[in-house]
């Protein structure tokens, strides 16, 4: 097909959907791999049907308005999407333009939704202020842990570690991603002895704690898994939004249970790590907050996951702002009010990277450790105990390394696992 795709003068329209796509082209010109991109993910094939007419092109067809080196900028119809059906969006603007033979590498860098699309979903319940108004926790940043090992303990064991951590002053404790409802350690009887822990220690700290229990399955089984929690005392799920897929994660969302829910990204480095093939962290990211996750794990900079400061401190922009701030390759999105979401750091982590992590990222953001709470000299309470001192002189603005001469949880971790100033 010529490049019947292509209008460089073509001004986007408000109620546009707009794609970033980095185009590597393979064997062809960068206007013609621009031009495959935008007739596959809208209307076309590859050869002239007789109903793909100038008509049909100018009416639904996407267009490519910008080239710059690899970065094409294609706006796509608001007409040619289901609003409130990511499925359906990303099967368009994500679907077979990944396996072209024409397009060597692709990568959906940024988009950017019109209000009519971002309010065909839910958003977050709570995002950052309903969170912090349900533990009464007002500005400092929020501490947890994930229980390890990931899999293994007996629900006893489980609900016992997450007791420690809790009474050792961590606000949140997860169940691991891969921890669902294995023979060892069952879903029902885990929670209900974790549940009644978490009772336990607001009781008797006066605090109020949050409990991430996993119920990633398949969707009417997860949805059951959330209705039990939800009727035995919970407060929040979690769901690995991209094994359990987003089709799933919206039919959670839309079950608008009284839950926060806690989007895992496991696996995403399928899709994000390549700089050149893939999408994102940051579409992810707009995509997750869009369809309504409160928390969202976003990278940790100075752990063992990949993800620099940059880019994570770039997708913290993606699910807070009002309307994001990009660098000059990247797109505006507006939110239309849609709550932010709390973007959650972890990943090899421990109380030595908090004050660093927190002066890079800020104080809205959830800092999760799990082998560096429960690998803690002292055990997993004081591994906790480590990471509330350290939030704790972050909040009172004293070096880590000065707070820990006067905190000994503090200064053991220092002394095993190093601090950055
Ligand atoms: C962290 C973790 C989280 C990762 C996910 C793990 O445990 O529980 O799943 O943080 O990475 O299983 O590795 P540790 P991300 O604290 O013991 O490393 O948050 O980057 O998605
Ligand atoms: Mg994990």
């Amino acid at each position: 097909m010529k490049a019947g795709f292509i209008d460089l003068s073509y001004k986007p329209k408000k109620t546009d959907v707009i794609c970033l796509f980095k185009i590597t082209p393979n064997k062809v010109s960068m206007h013609e791999a621009a031009n495959k991109v935008a007739l596959e993910s809208s209307i076309g094939t590859w050869d002239k049907v007789e109903g793909i007419n100038d008509k049909l092109i100018k009416k639904l067809g996407a267009k490519v308005f910008s080239i710059k080196g690899n970065f094409v900028k294609i706006a796509y119809p608001i007409e040619i999407f289901e609003p409130g059906n990511m499925p359906s969006i990303l099967s368009g603007i994500a679907g077979n333009v990944f396996g072209m033979k024409d397009i060597k590498y692709l990568r959906l860098e940024d988009l950017t939704f019109p209000k009519k699309i971002v309010k065909s979903f839910h958003g977050p319940k709570y995002g950052i202020k309903g969170i912090r108004k349900m533990i009464n926790v007002k500005d400092r940043p929020l501490v947890g842990t994930i229980v390890k090992p990931k899999l293994g303990l007996t629900p006893k064991q489980h609900a016992e570690y997450a007791y420690n951590a809790w009474k050792g002053g961590l606000d949140l404790v997860k169940s691991d991603e891969n921890l669902t409802n294995q023979s060892f350690n069952q879903f029902k009887k885990r929670f209900l002895l974790t549940i009644k822990a978490m009772k336990r220690v607001e009781k008797e700290t006066g605090e109020k704690k949050i409990y991430v229990e996993n119920v990633t399955a398949e969707t009417k089984e997860m949805v059951k898994r959330a209705k039990f929690i939800r009727d035995n005392g919970g407060n929040c799920v979690m769901i690995d939004i991209l094994t359990a897929g987003w089709g799933a994660f919206q039919t959670l969302r839309n079950e608008n249970l009284n839950l926060i829910i806690h989007a895992h990204r496991a696996g995403h480095g399928m899709f994000t790590e390549d700089p050149n093939q893939g999408m994102s962290m940051e579409v992810i990211a707009q995509l997750a907050r869009m369809i309504g996750t409160d928390n969202l794990h976003i990278g940790a900079i100075f752990g063992k996951m990949k993800g620099g400061e940059e880019e994570t401190v770039h997708i913290k922009q993606e699910i807070e702002s009002e309307s994001t701030k990009q660098t000059g390759k990247n797109l505006s999105q507006k939110w239309y009010g849609v709550k932010p979401t709390f973007a959650v750091c972890s990943g090899g982590i421990h109380a030595g990277v908090l004050q660093k992590l927190v002066r890079v990222m800020g104080k809205d953001i959830i800092m999760q450790a799990g082998g560096g709470v429960g690998a803690h000299p002292l055990g997993i309470q004081a591994g906790a105990r480590s990471m509330r001192q350290a939030v704790d002189a972050i909040m009172k603005e004293i070096p880590l390394k000065e707070y820990a001469k006067t905190h000994e949880e503090l200064r053991l971790a220092i002394e095993r696992w190093g601090c950055l100033d």
